[in-house]
């Protein structure tokens, strides 16, 4: 980690439409055809993956929130007084709240998010709420290298808060090279917060990635909506339909893009074929057993402290800290 003084509102790290446009490419002439799920968050895709937390079958986003509610004391005496949070993929920022509300005098809170526009609001909204904590937001792809921002006040710990399973959307060997990454970015005694969904019936994992009313369709298809109108895309999403299934062999839920003829597509000049029935994986979502998940970040840097877990168990909220030798 690159740690340095930092003057502007926005630290914009944010990637240029020229890395959209040739990741976009590339991903449509791999075969199989797989696009990078990190693109589905422009500004629609935020307010839609938004109401996908809201969602009768989505039981992630309220399920994570109901551990940290109840754990929150915990919590906060495990990261200690005097912390600085840094929030990977923070989005609308609402399960940092509970967390603000119970730290002891937090130094600083350091959001990082894709999604410019979600990411400021967010910040200012947090800056007025909880004068005088320091609101620091970053714009990032926060798997390319960051810049993190020096607080005014010096921090006792650095903890990364890493909710919502976005951890599940890595396939497995990248994951663990992401969760050494950010043992990289920490001192020995640091913490990660994260939470991690939890394999369980296949029903309730489809329904929640085929909901009735079709908003994780759109939030879906709004990737190939994203290409038409960032890069003059050619893409009929009449002749796309979102399919999401459970794979128990991986224990992963795999989310594509269908097309429904044989059809080709323009993007950038360049003319990319469909066959019917030909379909493109757009996002992998892991789900973990708790055991294992401790083990996978174990050998990663991270020492497992303390889970909690809902009484459905649905899903995982862990707390590691740095381990002394890395
Ligand atoms: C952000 N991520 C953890 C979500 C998930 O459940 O894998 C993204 C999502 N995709 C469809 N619904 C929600």
């Amino acid at each position: 980690m690159i740690t340095e003084p930092c003057s502007e509102m926005v630290l914009d790290l944010a990637p240029t439409p020229a890395n959209f446009q040739s990741e976009f490419l590339a991903g449509l002439k791999r075969h199989p055809k797989t696009l990078p799920c990190k693109f589905f968050y422009d500004e629609r895709g935020s307010s839609l993956f938004d109401d996908i937390c809201e969602l009768e079958e989505y039981y992630l986003t309220r399920t994570e929130t109901k551990i940290l509610r109840d754990n929150v004391e915990e919590i906060s005496a495990l990261c200690g007084s005097d912390c600085v949070l840094i929030e990977l993929g923070s989005g609308r920022s609402s399960k940092t709240r509970l967390l603000l509300d119970h730290l002891e005098t937090p130094v600083a809170y350091v959001p990082i998010d894709i999604s410019r526009r979600h990411l400021l609001r967010a910040a200012e909204a947090l800056n007025g709420d909880y004068f005088p904590l320091q609101v620091l937001p970053i714009c990032a792809d926060y798997n390319q290298p960051l810049k993190l921002p020096i607080p005014a006040r010096i921090p006792k710990r650095k903890v990364i808060f890493y909710p919502g399973s976005t951890i599940g959307n890595f396939e497995p060997q990248p994951a663990a090279a992401f969760l050494r990454r950010l043992a990289t970015w920490c001192q020995p005694g640091d913490g990660l917060l994260i939470g991690v969904d939890l394999q369980k019936s296949r029903d309730i994992l489809r329904a929640a990635y085929n909901d009735a009313r079709g908003v994780t369709a759109a939030f879906n298809l709004n990737l190939l909506l994203r290409a038409n109108g960032e890069l003059g895309a050619s893409f009929n999403l009449e002749q796309f339909r979102h399919r999401a299934i459970y794979d128990e062999v991986n224990g992963r839920i795999e989310m594509h893009l269908v097309s429904q003829c044989r059809q080709r597509v323009v993007l950038a000049g360049e003319e990319i074929h469909f066959e019917k029935g030909e379909f493109v994986t757009t996002e992998y979502s892991y789900k973990y057993r708790e055991e294992g998940f401790r083990a996978f970040a174990g050998a990663a840097g991270w020492q497992a402290q303390r889970t909690w877990i809902d009484e459905g168990r649905l899903f995982s909220v862990h707390y590691f800290s740095k381990v002394l030798s890395q």
